[in-house]
């Protein structure tokens, strides 16, 4: 109607206006007709429409929050977008992965820095996610994340989204308490976890007390270099207790790690010998050990050389630790998870698996019991126990199996229950009481989750100013909720929309996820992330993040022997490779570089090769180096693995190894 133009267009703009009113108002109704029919069709009710409506993200419409998980035991990082829950990409990073060419051509320098004694470890399980942070806020700069099977930490570069680092722990093979950063990440902290003695070094188990040893280790981080400094950093020296997960101090508690500990018992298991089974062994004592380090103060130790080289690593050891007054430990509820520093970093929530409740402790009261040297005793190894009654601030009873603890930016306070398979809220007293309209250090609402909550994760969660929105519960089991995949079952992730006060916290959204297990995740807003679109330059590695002079460019293809040695510099271009033959003879050492060319958004080409077992992905720019020995004669026609131009079939070509004589 709005073409109705004349005489009097005031009143046809206005009978138009009026039309397509009415035009509306009638499909308006029209499609709250389908949506209900839709809805009574599908069983769905109000509340799953509106779970619908916060959660479904139309074609080219982008995520507010990007969710970095642990794949678990697939050793990757999964990255997704909140609120739709779409799996955005994995990140290779301790384990091979061809999609990505990692451990196929491009990656093994970086994943045989974490061999142990020049084995070749190829999967991980990764737990604890890190993001770098600047004054305690995500900066979107760096990722960090640990493996607990070999006790290895890696770095990724979020420029790229790629693994530039893997570091093997020298002293430990057991890590848990990592990764975690301190507020300007100075530091990437790595506790250890089983108790081993150092070095991969046999001890038998009833040498347990003297020769196995608990540990954390304080990774230096360069930021400019965008890589863990292993010769600035160090190790502390801790009791052979299990040492858990850790949390850096921020703002009131700046300086501070703090540290769970289970098996203070010092349990060595048992069955054939009669002696209690580690489940029982190690959970005898009523109560573990909260580490409480100062890690400045640690610092200054190790750059005053106070320190041991034990597999040519500095340590603090143990007695230094305690003469320079930079470690204590204060009770905790047996069996603990997580230990989590409040947003203001005046409060520490630790809760132990056995106990019903939440035990939150006071930073101003332990600062002062260090301070005041107000002690209940010391540990078997001489460390200081501050005295529980002094340091704590509250408890607050919040359900079964009580895990892991994340923070809202008013006031609440979030609990994973395991063994409820419930997510709790309940609100801080002090200075974020009057954020709630509940009294302070009360359980105000649980939400039922599906099932068996590990860690839980709420947007921007770990830093000095959550957001509040989403929380997301990461579930071990999923049982019934999906459709049965044999009997191996995906993990699931539950959203939870937390962005109303009280007791209204639907789950609105259930993620499956069929690769590994993950742990725990970090929710940083999409808007802090700046990923490159391409490569900077044409020759770019992102192995060095440099450009490679070595790399091919266009018009420089060529073919060069050199003794037994083929160099070949090859580019790619859609919809060819140039070279397109490749003639070496067998037993040559061949040198293949490659260069993506293309300086377009998305435009990846693959390079894959048969029997050699090579496939690399490779981004508008980036260029890579694959050696082999050609010891396989034969005909091997390469072609690109990524369907990228109409002729993307015919983007191949031939590799020739003619025979020895
Ligand atoms: S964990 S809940 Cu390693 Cu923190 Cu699995
Ligand atoms: Cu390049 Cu397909």
């Amino acid at each position: 109607m709005l073409f109705l133009t004349g005489r009097t267009p005031r009143r046809a703009t206005a009978a138009a206006l009026v039309l397509i009113g009415l035009l509306t108002g009638h499909a308006a109704a029209q499609s709250m007709n389908d949506v209900q029919k839709i809805a009574k069709d599908r069983g769905l009710s109000t509340a799953d429409l509106l779970a619908a409506a916060k959660t479904y993200t139309p074609s080219g419409q982008k995520d507010d929050y990007i969710m970095f998980s642990s794949g678990g035991h697939s050793g990757q990082v999964f990255v997704i977008g909140v609120p739709s829950m779409r799996h955005l990409r994995t990140i290779a990073v301790f384990t091979p992965e061809p999609w990505q060419g990692w451990g196929y051509g491009v990656g093994e320098e970086i994943l045989e820095e974490g061999y142990v004694d020049g084995k070749a470890n190829l999967w991980g399980d990764t737990h604890h996610p890190a993001l770098s942070e600047t004054n305690g806020d995500y900066d979107g700069q760096f990722l960090f994340i640990n493996d607990k099977i070999n006790a290895r930490v890696a770095v990724i570069d979020l420029r790229d989204f790629e693994t530039k680092q893997i570091i093997k722990n020298p002293l430990t093979v057991s890590d848990h308490g990592g990764t975690f950063v301190t507020p300007n990440t100075e530091y990437v902290i790595e506790g250890g976890q089983y108790s081993v003695p150092w070095g991969f070094k046999y001890a038998p188990i009833s040498e347990y007390k003297e020769r196995y040893k608990g540990s954390v280790t304080l990774w230096k981080f360069n930021r400019k270099k965008g890589r863990i400094m292993e010769d600035e950093s160090f190790a502390i020296e801790l009791p052979p207790y299990w040492q858990d997960l850790a949390d850096a101090g921020k703002l009131a508690s700046d300086g501070f790690i703090f540290m769970n500990s289970i098996n203070t018992e010092m349990a060595t298991g048992g069955i054939e010998d009669k002696k209690p089974p580690f489940e029982a062994g190690a959970s005898c004592n009523a109560t573990d050990f909260m580490h409480i380090i100062d890690w400045r103060k640690a610092e200054e130790v190790y750059k005053a050389g106070k320190v041991t080289r034990i597999e040519g690593f500095p340590v603090i050891m143990l007695e230094t630790a305690i003469e320079e007054g930079l470690l204590h430990v204060t009770p905790e509820p047996r069996s603990p998870h997580g230990v989590d520093v409040a947003p203001k970093g005046d409060f520490v929530v630790v809760s132990g698996k056995l106990d019903p409740h939440v035990t939150i402790y006071s930073v101003k009261n332990i600062k002062a019991a260090i301070a005041n040297k107000t002690y209940s005793g010391k540990e078997p190894f001489g460390i200081p126990i501050l005295d529980f009654d002094s340091v704590i601030e509250a408890q607050v009873e919040v359900g079964l199996g009580p895990l892991h603890t994340q923070f809202g930016p008013d006031g609440y306070a979030y609990t994973s229950l395991f063994l409820d398979s419930a997510v709790a809220r309940w609100t801080l007293g002090g200075s974020y009481g009057s954020g709630t309209p509940e009294p302070d250090w009360t359980l105000v609402h649980k939400t039922p989750v599906q099932y068996n909550v590990g860690h839980i994760g709420v947007a921007e969660g770990d830093t000095v100013t959550p957001d509040g929105t989403h929380l997301i519960s990461f579930n071990k089991w999923s049982v019934d909720r999906f459709f049965p995949t044999g009997p191996l079952l995906p993990q699931n992730f539950q959203l939870i929309d937390i962005s109303q006060q009280g007791t209204e916290m639907p789950v609105i959204y259930d993620m499956p996820i069929g690769m590994g297990e993950p742990h725990y995740a970090q929710i940083i807003k999409a808007d802090k992330l700046n990923p490159w679109k391409v490569y900077p330059d044409i020759g770019w590695d992102p192995a060095t993040m440099t450009l490679d002079p070595m790399a091919p460019k266009a018009k420089m293809e060529r073919v060069v022997r050199n003794g037994n040695t083929v160099e070949v510099y090859m580019t790619a271009i859609r919809s060819h490779f140039n070279p397109e033959h490749v003639t070496v003879k067998q037993g040559d050492t061949v040198i293949w570089r490659i260069t993506n060319v293309e300086r377009a958004v998305d435009a990846t080409h693959g390079f894959s090769i048969p029997v050699y077992n090579i496939n690399l992905s490779l981004e508008p720019g980036e260029t890579a180096t694959i050696e082999f020995i050609a010891d396989t004669p034969g005909t091997f026609p390469f072609y690109c693995s990524e369907f990228c131009s109409a002729l993307h079939l015919e983007m191949m070509g031939y590799l020739l190894v003619e025979p020895a004589d």
